[in-house]
């Protein structure tokens, strides 16, 4: 052994030194290594920050072969001026260390609203230095409590405050001058700001939902150039959210819509002015009549405020607000993307199935809102229904998305109207209108795509348009999921399930840079246990469907190993490893002797593989495999997680734990003469955990080629837990012919097969509704787990 390793040593030594060479001569043409794209926790130049050392990150970008960072220095200071200068705030001196991400900022301890500015400069292969990188820069934000110095405000008639909007405004005089200046804002459920006129930011459906009891999100802009000399107006518009949803498990409202927004602004001689939300803004219930992030918003133009955000407005009838307790027990920054408009979809057919209703197709099933287009007489009221489906004759039909959306536009006259709801969004692919003054055209409806803005990271080519096709559907899927927290649909439950959650987080991140979308989900979960250990179905929120059994509850492991595998965060790792641990010895608890999950003792056995084809009474694998396989690979995760952790106890405890259970698993579930655990999912899980006997993993491959080819007839029997890891499993092993026959496949059950049938995201059910089966008749047609099979495109 010492032999080899000395042999292989030098031959690292020697592959090194023709690297070095191979770069030396490439060097006289080739651009010198750059560093760019500095980051600060995953941001560019961010504000409101609580963490106590932020991680920083940098892009090395190069022409050259086998270049690389060898070391690395940052320098930060107060001020862009200070950092050129050199008057540092902390300077890291030379690391040698090959790390360009995660790297904590280590000058002095950071106070509220502080802002670094820092650059970063690295040495290559050959120590030479690069140049310094530009500047960059992150802010903190209002890191205590004792930092908010505003009220938490809302409408006096509570009663009428959570059918309509409520508005808020006051006015404020600003001397000239003015270097910097900040809104801290949170309105719950969702919020818009205003400042003298205009609406701030691009975001929408803002803030994400939180358990707003124990915590809820903050937002921070930039206003400085918003800002005017002399007279200035804010203004606050809050909608119902999911803090007074009533319709999704439990239906318990958190309270009345409420508010509270800070503005700090900072002069350039040094002075401050500030300015908060307390009873002395006024308030009205303006043109939005009802609002349900559910259900849909009624909005009468006739009933618009005017320039109610402008300074100098009269705001004749407004009264003054209330100062309402607060709602939360932190405010916290909402560090993941916003939910944006990321793109527009235009009607691709107009029909009218019935005299005076129209629908309009969109082509694409997808989450969002509509833009109305409309000139009508004063008090002309147009309908708006939603769905993802039609009846064959034409007519909207909105089975799938088991409870009604709808708008109300009641017309101002008098011109040109352009309408689009706030505090809502809906599921659909299909509008129907009515009550227009004329026959709509496409430009009448306008489909506006929401969801929570990451930035894509994955693409995904290929010459067999129908898989493509596929993968396409995948995107649209998770699009239509990623709304502050991973949805299961965008239409009847909206909620985040900790089994889709778990089934889903790869296929997301392979699309889209998620973490702290993802990091945040994972705290959800947290914030939402029972008696401090045991998480609930879904997160977060106080409606719920109870305590989570083992299989769905298996997302406190995985998330964080997905944060860490996907983008080297071990924060994450480090933050949930404890609470994870408490889950896992509650579980062991209930496992009894034998370390096998097929009881039902405190909690469900599990769910299993939840709606395979012909519903949850064809469910093909024991449920106490799949929960069991699901427990044993928290066990194995955790190993690795204290393996990184430098936990090499607990490691070993869960190493330990694993293989025992692995012993029992096999015994219980294991044929050995046939290579098989009994079912598609079974067979696809085992490998895809490493539950299989170690030299088998080729002949259980073939085993599991061999169901569906021959005893399924090419059908695929797997459902939530076990498709993903069906696909995988096959190409892993060599059987990728199979995998593909299963995409391609265009009879029920198969993902071909939907596309025949007008899919464009994908379906909840196998499509049994289309052949007639009366079981699942709440079918959502964009629904998120199923887009698990998004990882097998990149794998
Ligand atoms: C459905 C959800 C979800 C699943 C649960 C058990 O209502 O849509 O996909 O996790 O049931």
């Amino acid at each position: 052994m010492r032999d080899f390793g000395g042999m292989s040593r030098v031959i690292r030594r020697l592959v090194m030194l023709l690297a070095t060479l191979v770069a030396t001569v490439s060097a006289a043409g080739a651009e010198p290594l750059q560093v760019g794209d500095l980051r600060c926790e995953y941001r560019q130049n961010p504000l409101g920050l609580h963490a106590p050392r932020p991680r920083l990150s940098w892009l090395l970008t190069h022409s050259d072969f086998g270049s690389r960072q060898t070391a690395y220095q940052i320098e930060a200071a107060r001020s862009a001026a200070l950092l050129e200068s050199g008057e540092l705030l902390w300077d890291s001196g030379k690391i040698a260390s090959d790390q360009s991400i995660q790297v904590p900022y280590a000058g002095p301890a950071l106070s509220s609203r502080e802002r670094i500015h820092w650059r970063v400069r690295v040495w290559d292969g050959l120590d030479q230095p690069t140049l310094w990188s530009d500047g960059a820069s992150f802010e903190m934000g209002l890191l205590s409590a004792d930092d908010w110095q505003a009220e938490w405000i809302e409408h006096p008639d509570p009663a009428a405050a959570v059918e309509a909007a409520p508005l808020f405004r006051t006015e404020f005089d600003l001397a000239a001058g003015v270097a910097r200046a900040r809104a801290y804002i949170c309105g719950l459920g969702y919020h818009e700001l205003y400042l003298n006129g205009r609406k701030v930011g691009q975001s929408v459906l803002e803030p994400a939902q939180t358990d707003y009891r124990k915590r809820a999100l903050y937002v921070v802009h930039d206003i400085t150039d918003l800002l005017q000399p002399g007279a200035n107006a804010v203004g606050l518009w809050v909608g119902n959210g999911w803090f007074h949803q009533t319709k999704v498990y439990g239906h318990v409202p958190y309270g009345n819509p409420c508010g509270i927004v800070q503005i700090e602004i900072e002069h350039g001689d040094g002075s401050r002015q500030w300015l908060g939300t307390d009873a002395g803004w006024l308030t009205t219930t303006g043109p939005i009549l009802a609002n349900n992030v559910h259900l849909g918003e009624v909005y009468d133009a006739r009933k618009e405020v005017g320039d109610w955000s402008s300074p100098g407005y009269d705001p004749i009838g407004w009264q003054p607000a209330l100062e309402y307790p607060c709602p939360t027990a932190a405010l916290e920054p909402q560090a993941m993307p916003a939910i944006e408009v990321t793109e527009e979809l235009a009607a691709v057919m107009i029909t009218e199935p019935e005299p005076g209703k129209y629908i309009v197709d969109l082509g694409q099933n997808f989450a969002g809102w509509v833009r109305l287009r409309v000139q009508a007489a004063p008090g002309t009221q147009i309908d708006l229904r939603y769905a993802e489906a039609l009846w064959p004759d034409g007519r909207l039909d909105p089975r799938s998305t088991g409870i009604p959306q709808a708008d109300r536009y009641i017309c101002r006259g008098g011109g040109v109207e352009l309408w689009e709801p706030r505090f809502t969004y809906h599921g659909f692919r299909y509008v129907e209108l009515t009550g227009c003054p004329s026959r709509p055209d496409r430009e009448t409806i306008t489909g506006v795509v929401l969801h929570t803005a990451a930035d894509p990271v994955g693409q995904f080519d290929c010459s067999d348009p129908r898989i493509e096709r596929i993968h396409r559907a995948v995107v649209w899927t998770l699009r239509g999921n990623l709304f502050g927290v991973p949805t299961d649909n965008p239409t009847r439950e909206r909620c985040g399930w900790l089994g889709d959650a778990h089934v889903m987080a790869e296929a997301t991140m392979m699309n889209f840079h998620l973490p702290q979308f993802w990091a945040k989900f994972r705290r959800d979960i947290d914030t939402s246990l029972i008696d401090d250990v045991a998480p609930t179905y879904v997160a977060p929120g106080q409606g719920n469907p109870g305590p989570a059994s083992a299989d769905w509850a298996s997302a406190l492991t995985q998330i964080p190993w997905y944060l860490y595998l996907h983008y080297g965060d071990r924060s994450v790792l480090e933050q949930h490893f404890d609470g994870c641990e408490r889950w896992l010895s509650r579980v062991r608890q209930e496992l009894l002797d034998d370390d096998l999950i097929h009881r039902r003792i405190g909690w469900n056995v599990g769910l299993g593989d939840w709606l395979p084809p012909g519903g949850n009474s064809a469910i093909d694998t024991p449920v106490p495999l799949t929960s069991t396989a699901l427990v044993y690979y928290d066990h194995h995760l955790m190993a690795k997680m204290a393996a990184v952790l430098v936990r090499p106890e607990r490691a070993e405890f869960y190493r330990e734990f694993a293989a025992r259970q692995k012993a029992s698993y096999l015994a219980e579930f294991y044929d050995a003469d046939q290579h098989s655990f009994g079912s598609q999912t079974g067979n696809a899980l085992s490998l895809a955990f490493g539950l299989v006997p170690d030299g088998d993993e080729a002949l259980v491959a073939q085993r599991l080629a061999w169901e569906v080819r021959h005893r399924a007839g090419g059908r695929p029997t797997t459902r939530i837990l076990g498709t993903r890891h069906l696909l995988c499993e096959l190409s892993r092993y060599g059987h990728g012919d199979v995998a593909l026959e299963l995409l391609r496949r265009d009879e029920y059950p198969g993902f071909g097969w939907f596309f025949d049938h007008g899919a464009t995201t994908l379906w909840e059910n196998w499509g049994e509704w289309v052949i007639g089966e009366p079981e699942m008749p709440e079918d959502a047609r964009n629904q998120a787990m199923r887009a698990s099979i998004g990882v097998w495109f990149y794998e």
